[in-house]
């Protein structure tokens, strides 16, 4: 049987418009992977010609113009590679630019992209790693104490009323503020859950007026460009009923600034460990900072400073595995210290409730 030619057509067309940059990469895979298994490669090439000859036997048109089929091919091919080359020294640049990915991130499949492969890694042996923690790690009863569901309700109700009280503040008090208040404070934060708990955070804590005058600086300076020309008009507006500007008197008046970097990797006795979900385990240590702040009776601003991270991490010397998330004051509010007359927004509204 002899297939149209206009048949024949279509079949390229579509050929070609199969073959798009993630098919590429995937046949790509696929065939390394088969060339790890020869025998394999060779019955699939052999029933893959067979199975060729048997279909375009009966193509007079590919069988008359498979020279320019070809050549269109490789010139596809040769455009898609080099695409892609390009592609990984933009990814390159991207990793020298600090969009460094961890392995949550890699392995996250996102919303508007389906892919069910899995991380190379994956298919190395299981030999070749070794857990952060002691593989032998004991696991020990909790140590629970029970109380009763009065107790329980009243806890709740008393707790939320006493945290309901915690505002953001943006006039400090320069009284100071004993250190060991700051540090059980910051220890309350290290009780925060972490990714396979590596405890991806470094609390700097700053009392030294000199370093709060650079922080300072460096703050003001970047803010003012922020504010005039970065943020632009809608974000600046949002922002006028909170009274903020570039401006920060609380940087040198608070006496402590807290700040906070997460860590995207570390090494332990020389082995690299990853800090899985370093964002979300640092935030979750800040919620806690934040309300061990409160407990202690001190007022903190929850601050990020946008576009300080580099130029912070410098003056105070962290590495470059370190990256700034957020900057706290903590000490007293000024005496005639003034916050925005906020409503908090009605549970309703923010929660679905499927009882
Ligand atoms: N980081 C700036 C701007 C700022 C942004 C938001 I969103 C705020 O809720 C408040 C301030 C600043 O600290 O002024």
């Amino acid at each position: 049987m002899t297939v149209p030619c206009r048949t024949q057509n279509f079949i390229c067309v579509l050929f070609f418009c199969f073959l798009d940059v993630e098919n590429i990469i995937n046949i790509s895979q696929f065939l390394r992977n088969m060339l790890s298994k020869k025998k394999l490669v060779i019955d699939f090439y052999t029933r893959m010609m067979n199975k060729m000859y048997s279909i375009f036997g009966d193509m007079p048109f590919i069988k008359q113009y498979w020279p320019f089929i070809l050549t269109g091919f490789l010139c596809y091919l040769s455009t898609r590679i080099f695409y892609s080359k390009y592609a990984s020294q933009d990814k390159k640049k991207d990793i020298i630019n600090s969009t460094y990915q961890t392995p949550d991130e890699i392995a996250e499949i996102s919303e508007n992209n389906s892919d069910d492969t899995q991380n190379d890694e994956n298919e190395e042996c299981d030999d070749d790693y070794q857990p952060s923690l002691p593989s032998d790690l004991e696991h020990i009863p909790l140590n629970y104490d029970r109380i009763s569901i009065d107790e329980t309700i009243d806890r709740s109700n008393e707790f939320y009323n006493f945290m309901n009280l915690r505002r953001t503040v943006r006039h400090f008090s320069q009284e100071d503020v004993p250190i060991e208040v700051i540090r059980n404070i910051i220890r309350t934060a290290g009780t925060a859950p972490s990714g396979a708990h590596t405890e991806p955070w470094t609390y700097v804590v700053v009392h030294n007026m000199e370093i709060k005058k650079q922080i300072r600086e460096i703050i003001e300076a970047e803010e003012e460009i922020n504010y005039k020309k970065r943020m632009g008009k809608q974000w600046t507006t949002d922002l006028k009923p909170l009274k903020t500007n570039w401006i920060k008197e609380y940087l040198t008046d608070a006496p402590y600034l807290i700040l906070l970097f997460k860590q995207l990797f570390s090494f332990k006795n020389g082995v690299k460990r990853m800090h899985y979900y370093n964002e979300i385990s640092v935030c979750l240590s800040a919620g806690l900072l934040m309300t061990a702040v409160h407990y202690a009776g001190l007022v903190s601003l929850t601050s990020t400073p946008l576009n300080c991270g580099p130029a912070l991490r410098t003056l105070l010397n962290r590495p470059s595995n370190e990256k700034l998330v957020l900057l706290l004051p903590v000490g007293y509010p000024a005496e005639k210290c003034l916050v925005p007359d906020l409503q908090r927004k009605d549970l309703s509204e923010y929660t679905i409730e499927m009882l």
